[in-house]
């Protein structure tokens, strides 16, 4: 395969659409292979206990480096490539902001290991010693705080899977898309030309291609400055306030 991706977790089940949809394509064409290990595996007491309570005192419990250890020794050797190169990938709410940037970053690799803990976090020390086999990224998704790195480790997946090479259909629709050229999308209109009284904008039934786009690029870009600044250059951003200024 292209790419293989290993994912561990005390919670396999929720990993199951992995199966469905646009990884499991991707799986049946033999451009990826997908394997799901449960933590409990490598734990060897009978409650195959995979927390303890934090030193240094505190809310929640911390994974034990233990059982983590054994697992990523058994996933970081079982990529494509005999000499490793495994990526680890730790889902978590103080990782770097995933981006459609880190997407390509990945999706570049041919082995992702990810680390699903639950968010009080994995003892330290396994990623420490994670790090010094390879290289480690921990990726937030957002500034909110879900309870695993599960739901984290389906949606980075499915971002990086519908980048390989040869899995899309079609490469344009890739480069078109919402954030390759740093704006929001433009909105979409299909048939029929009046629902419910609401008429498709007049120019996208022009066929004047010149005026199609620019309108399209106007409407993006109105969309970005409103619900996006942020992703406007600067000087956009506060051209509103700008000109105020210097009045
Ligand atoms: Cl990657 N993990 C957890 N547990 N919570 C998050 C997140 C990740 N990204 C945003 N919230």
């Amino acid at each position: 395969p292209r790419m293989r991706i290993d994912v561990v977790t005390i919670f396999p089940d929720y990993l199951a659409p992995l199966g469905l949809s646009l990884p499991g394509k991707a799986q049946e064409s033999g451009l990826l292979q997908v394997a799901v290990h449960d933590l409990r595996q490598w734990t060897t007491d009978r409650h195959r206990t995979v927390d303890d309570t934090p030193y240094g005192g505190g809310a929640g419990m911390v994974m034990r480096p233990e059982p983590w250890g054994e697992a990523l020794d058994h996933c970081l050797d079982r990529g494509p490539n005999p000499a490793g190169g495994a990526v680890l990938v730790v889902p978590t709410p103080s990782g770097e902001r995933f981006t459609q940037r880190v997407a390509e970053e990945l999706a570049a690799e041919q082995h992702l290991v990810f680390a699903c803990g639950r968010y009080e976090g994995i003892d330290q020390r396994v990623l420490d010693d994670a790090a010094d086999r390879g290289p480690v990224r921990e990726i937030s998704l957002g500034d909110y705080v879900l309870n695993g790195g599960e739901v984290a480790a389906l949606a980075v997946i499915e971002a990086v899977v519908r980048l390989l090479p040869g899995f899309m259909g079609n490469p344009a629709s890739l480069v078109e898309e919402s954030h390759s050229d740093g704006l929001l999308e433009y909105p979409t209109y299909t048939k029929p030309q009046v629902w419910r009284g609401r008429e498709v904008p007049e120019v996208l039934r022009s066929g004047d291609h010149a005026r199609i786009a620019s309108w399209r690029h106007e409407q993006a870009r109105a969309r970005t400055a409103v619900r996006r600044p942020d992703l406007l250059p600067a000087v956009h951003a506060l051209s509103v306030e700008g000109l105020g200024a210097l009045e």
